[in-house]
């Protein structure tokens, strides 16, 4: 690979199609990639950024299942929801695919059958597990038990999220249906397998040896410990009715694994995109001389450095990704993100809260992305960053600059006079910045870029701080003009240099410098040539506010939103008991139920649980065996109003014939509680009814 490639293919993970996108998806994801391939347009790069809907698979089939509709109609709708989410935010693919496209399901299966009619899978009868009750194999996500490598109990059949290994379904310790609750049985079914066994050496030399210096420390660490691990065959092939059919004779019933066909979809979004534009889309996947690179978060590291570019190997004609830059996770509020648990800021409803505040969440995000390590966003720091940072830096140098030039030259560009050492300075300064942001990018990070994209606004706030224009006006307006010639420049660069990073924010800054308007076009590498971005006599628009200040009001909406998403999982993680069986009135009447006192207490010895009670039931006073000794003491019960069944059949209990049956309930700790209706003014025996 040349440094200076021809040409980028860039892909971003393909979300599940199973629910909209949120911060999660944009920080770790989308966003990252998408300032990577609008900078590469910068350069004047040949690009094709892909993504699409992963709509196969099982989280597809379950969301199906619980909601009482057909997979198709599932994927139809978020497909569509998630599009319009990365639109709105800017995300700026060539092509947003989705997997259930003709093109994708041509591909897949030619993909398969190339590396069938090649040998390169094993075709073998194992067993499975399967679900005798639901009538299914379970594969993935519908199997959850615990992780063979590192304990984890929740691990789904393929993969478990906590060490993110990828595994074969019966490697799963105590496997549980995800379908039925029910444990599984092995039945013989017949897949085929890719052997990655035979890829290990080859992958050995090709990330161990070949990438250790340019692969993130976690993703080539990852990889590291699978390939010393040693590579296992994996089934690439299911039994279930939601899929790519297996395009092979024999293979009724079967679809393809959704880790084989999702990947492909980065080539088939490729193809539709290159249909699209009268573009030939071979060399995006198979010249040399292009830059692979798939940007993902961590639990995909596998499928995209182990799995995939071992089918592309296989399959022989394709080249393999340059760098896998993954992310880390990121939290909110300090808890893990839940889509189930609707601990999530979504990116439709943030847009709904902040209308025409992408930028500001995108800002945030890559301030704070995952890179290194899980990450924490909070709707304070969100607040903070919008006001300290965007509104007090970016938007008061440009609005300054903007402001001033109408109020000074009714918008246009002054003539400069001779630039002092400070403006020299300060244009040489500027012109660096191109270099230093392009250094972080090319190394894939992000925040760091963008931090010095922030400096650059820095730098103007403190050129007009130090050379204030509001007071040289009043005596040198040669001086002002100067000043405010080279604020207008950096206002310009800021313009440019924003682009990736707020593409929303750099058209609205472009729009009021009137970038369109100046001979010749304003570019990345403009802003470190000689020539001024913005010459003298240039007429700028009107100002427009590009950030506006975020109150405490609205960042309260926001966690009030949270603390109802935990109050409602905390109301649904209380289970209840299903209620019985419907009985008749005279069922009903046959209970004698009488209010009484308990007069005595005693623990029974050598019982953990069983108290001794004498209880005034006002018919009697008798004898009652009561499970309460681990709830309460005898003391603090005597003289307790109570409820007694006192029709119950005489049993014996540890010798002591229990002659009834007193009424409890249990708080959700487990602790007992008398059911003592108000009973101020009843007397003993009276009947409950
Ligand atoms: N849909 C996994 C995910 O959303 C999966 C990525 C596919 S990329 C080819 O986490
Ligand atoms: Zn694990």
């Amino acid at each position: 690979m040349s440094q200076d490639p021809k040409r980028y293919t860039i892909t971003a993970a393909l979300p599940y199609t199973n629910g909209p996108v949120h911060i999660g998806h944009l920080a770790g994801v989308y966003v990252p990639s998408d300032i990577y391939a609008r900078y590469q347009r910068l350069q004047g790069k040949d690009v094709a950024f892909v993504c699409g809907s992963d709509e196969h698979g099982v989280p597809i089939t379950l969301k199906a299942k619980k909601e009482g509709i057909t997979p198709q109609q599932v994927v139809d709708k978020y497909h569509e929801i998630i599009k319009k989410s990365f639109q709105d935010f800017g995300i700026s693919f060539d092509n947003y695919s989705r997997t259930s496209a003709k093109v994708h399901h041509d591909t897949a299966s030619e993909f398969f059958k190339k590396l069938y009619d090649d040998g390169k899978f094993i075709e073998e009868v194992t067993e499975q597990l399967y679900d005798e009750e639901a009538g299914q194999f379970l594969a993935d996500r519908f199997v959850i038990g615990t992780c063979p490598k590192c304990g984890y109990e929740e691990s789904y059949g393929d993969q478990c999220e906590n060490c993110g290994t990828s595994h074969n379904a019966v490697d799963l310790i105590n496997p549980k249906s995800a379908i039925s609750g029910s444990k599984p049985i092995k039945k013989e079914t017949k897949h085929w397998f890719l052997p990655l066994n035979e890829y290990q050496d080859w992958l050995s030399d090709w990330i161990l040896k070949g990438h250790e210096k340019d692969w993130k420390t976690n993703v080539y660490g990852q990889c590291k410990s699978w390939i010393n691990d040693g590579l296992q065959p994996r089934a690439v092939t299911r039994d279930l009715d939601w899929g790519i059919p297996v395009p092979v004779d024999g293979a009724e019933g079967k679809v393809l694994y959704v880790w084989f066909d999702a990947p492909i979809g980065y080539i088939s979004a490729t193809k539709e995109w290159a249909e699209r534009e009268g573009k030939d889309w071979e060399p995006y996947w198979k010249d040399e001389d292009t830059k692979l690179l798939h940007f993902i978060g961590k639990d995909n590291i596998v499928f995209h450095c182990i799995i995939f570019p071992s089918m592309l190997k296989g399959e022989g004609s394709y080249i393999l990704p340059e760098n896998v830059p993954a992310n880390e996770f990121l939290n909110l509020e300090s808890n893990k993100i839940s889509t189930s648990r609707n601990w999530a800021v979504w990116l439709h409803e943030y847009l709904e809260d902040f209308p025409g505040q992408q930028d500001v969440l995108r800002y945030v995000l890559t301030a704070n992305a995952p890179e290194t390590k899980d990450n924490d966003f909070t709707w304070s720091d969100f607040q903070q960053r919008n006001n300290s940072e965007l509104v007090a830096i970016f938007g008061n140098f440009v609005n300054r600059v903007a402001v001033l030039t109408h109020k000074y030259y009714e918008g246009e560009i002054p003539q400069p006079g001779t630039l002092t050492e400070v403006d020299e300075n300060t244009l040489q300064e500027l012109k660096a910045y191109p270099a230093v942001i392009s250094s972080s990018l090319e190394r894939y990070r992000f925040r760091e870029a963008q931090q010095e994209l922030m400096n650059v606004a820095r730098l103007g706030n403190k050129y007009l701080a130090d050379e204030e224009p509001w007071k040289t006006i009043k005596t040198d307006e040669e001086r002002t003009k100067t000043v405010m010639y080279v604020a207008l420049q950096i206002a310009s660069a800021l313009a440019v240099l924003s682009e990736p990073f707020l593409p929303h924010t750099s058209d609205k800054l472009k729009r009021i410098l009137q970038h369109s308007e100046v001979d010749g076009s304003i570019n990345w590498q403009s802003v470190s040539q000689e020539e001024p971005l913005l010459p003298s006599r240039h007429r700028i628009g009107k100002s427009e506010l590009l950030f506006s200040k975020i109150e405490d009001k609205q960042i309260q909406t926001q966690l009030d939103k949270l603390e109802a998403s935990k109050a409602a999982n905390e109301a649904e993680a209380k289970e209840v008991v299903p209620q019985k069986d419907t009985i008749q009135f005279d069922d009903f009447t046959k209970l004698d139920m009488r209010v009484g006192t308990i007069l005595e207490a005693e623990k029974m010895p050598k019982t953990k649980k069983l108290m001794v009670l004498k209880v005034d039931t006002g018919i009697d006073v008798r004898t009652i065996v009561s499970g309460i000794a681990e709830s309460f003491s005898a003391e603090e019960i005597i003289g307790k109003k109570v409820t007694v069944l006192v029709n119950l059949a005489p049993r014996p209990l540890r010798g002591v014939e229990s002659q009834g049956m007193i009424l409890m309930t249990e708080t959700p700790e487990g602790k007992l509680v008398f059911v003592n209706p108000d009973t101020d003014g009843v007397d003993n025996g009276a009947t409950i009814n």
